[in-house]
């Protein structure tokens, strides 16, 4: 396999950056985000903090009061989360980084995974060039600062993202990958929380290092094949987990045409439930589930109508399936007149399934939290 060249591009102290965006003048002050759960005054959580507030101690996940007590008698900027303004940040982020992407994955508000490797020809050296356009970019459209970690794998372009920030750039070059990770500690590893850490630590082990070096068959033991096998990959800096793109396009659908044209319900649903039957087992050999249902009905015209529902949450349920394909064309049919000649469902908005080897990471992070 030809060696990959993988960003991770994760904007700095997110929620805080967008209030400063919008009120500029509180950047020189500490800035605090907020979730007050309304309780008290005081009462609730910091949810991000700007670096000015860092400098005094101010931490993501601290209780309000104790964030007030370390910012005493100094000016600071206290405000509420505001999801919503920084969802519409995050799409203007996100729609600059896709340009520089041959496979694109956003992988959370503030972050997203850029496999680069055929706009690079594989060359390191030139993915740091476009890393920096890409700030620069960033910088000069959205007035946002990013840290950005560039390695052979998703594993290590996150670690090494972390690494400098604010504003940093870290390459990770396949060569230097084992001496970059050795010292680090263990918890640095996504899915190695306080438990894991403690348990490892009663192994004997504290760093990477010793983690990559640690008898695999006793890992196994302790953590369990599928951990255990995570583990010492990870320790070794090795991860296949291709960069992929969360798509809303990607669908899955099934058209058919029916023995004789019609606008019956029931004699529609009979072709349109094999359909969802064949839809759904594709779906299950994806370990897929979908959120958005579609129908589509051609009528004798050749005309297309089409209907479509998106769920609450995402599913695999074959009767889900059925039910709001039934629903769908109900309605198609009865905003309608003429008869139909082929009739298709389609589902959409895809996302990968909690279980199975692929995927791993969606796993463990759920987990870690
Ligand atoms: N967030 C939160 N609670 C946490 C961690 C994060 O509400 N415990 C929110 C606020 C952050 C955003 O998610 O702005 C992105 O999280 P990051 O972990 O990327 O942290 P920041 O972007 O705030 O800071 P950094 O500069 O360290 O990336
Ligand atoms: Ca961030
Ligand atoms: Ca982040």
């Amino acid at each position: 396999m030809q060696t990959r060249v993988v960003m991770l591009v994760d904007m700095d102290y997110f929620f805080a950056q967008c209030e400063e965006l919008r009120n500029p003048v509180i950047r020189v002050k500490p800035v605090v985000v907020c979730v007050f759960s309304g309780r008290s005054e005081d009462s609730g959580a910091v949810s991000t903090s700007n670096y000015v507030a860092r400098s005094y101690g101010v931490k993501s996940g601290m209780p309000i009061y104790l964030a007030k007590k370390k910012l005493e008698n100094i000016d600071a900027t206290f405000l509420p989360v505001d999801e919503k303004y920084y969802e519409e940040v995050s799409a203007k982020v996100m729609s600059i980084l896709r340009k520089y992407a041959d496979f694109f994955e956003q992988a959370g508000i503030d972050e997203a995974f850029l496999d680069v490797t055929q706009k690079t020809s594989g060359q390191f050296q030139e993915a740091t060039e476009l890393a920096s356009k890409m700030k620069n970019e960033l910088n000069t459209q959205l007035k946002l600062t990013c840290s950005i970690g560039i390695g052979p794998n998703k594993l290590v372009a996150k670690i090494a993202a972390d690494e400098r920030k604010p504003d940093g750039l870290t390459l990770i070059e396949p060569e230097q990958v084992q001496e970059f990770l050795s010292p680090m500690n263990v918890s640095r590893l996504l899915g190695v929380g306080i438990r894991t850490r403690e348990k490892m630590q009663c192994l004997g082990i504290n760093t990477v290092g010793e983690l990559a070096r640690y008898d695999t068959q006793r890992l196994n033991e302790v953590f369990g094949r599928t951990m255990g096998t995570y583990f010492h990959r990870a320790a070794l800096g090795v991860d296949d987990e291709p960069v992929e793109e969360r798509s809303e396009i990607e669908s899955f659908s099934r058209i058919s045409t029916l023995k004789q044209d019609s606008r019956d319900l029931n004699f529609i649903m009979e072709t349109a439930e094999r359909l969802c039957s064949e839809i759904h087992d594709t779906i299950v050999n994806e370990k897929t589930n979908f959120k958005t249902i579609g129908v589509i009905a051609i009528f004798k015209d050749l005309s297309p109508h089409t209907r479509s529902k998106t769920l609450e949450s995402p599913t695999d349920s074959l009767e889900v399936l059925k039910k709001n394909t039934k629903k769908l064309f109900e309605k198609l049919f009865t905003e309608t007149e003429d008869e139909a000649r082929r009739v298709g469902v389609r589902v959409s908005n895809l996302s990968k399934e909690q279980k199975g080897q692929k995927q791993l990471t969606s796993f463990i992070q759920k987990r870690s939290e």
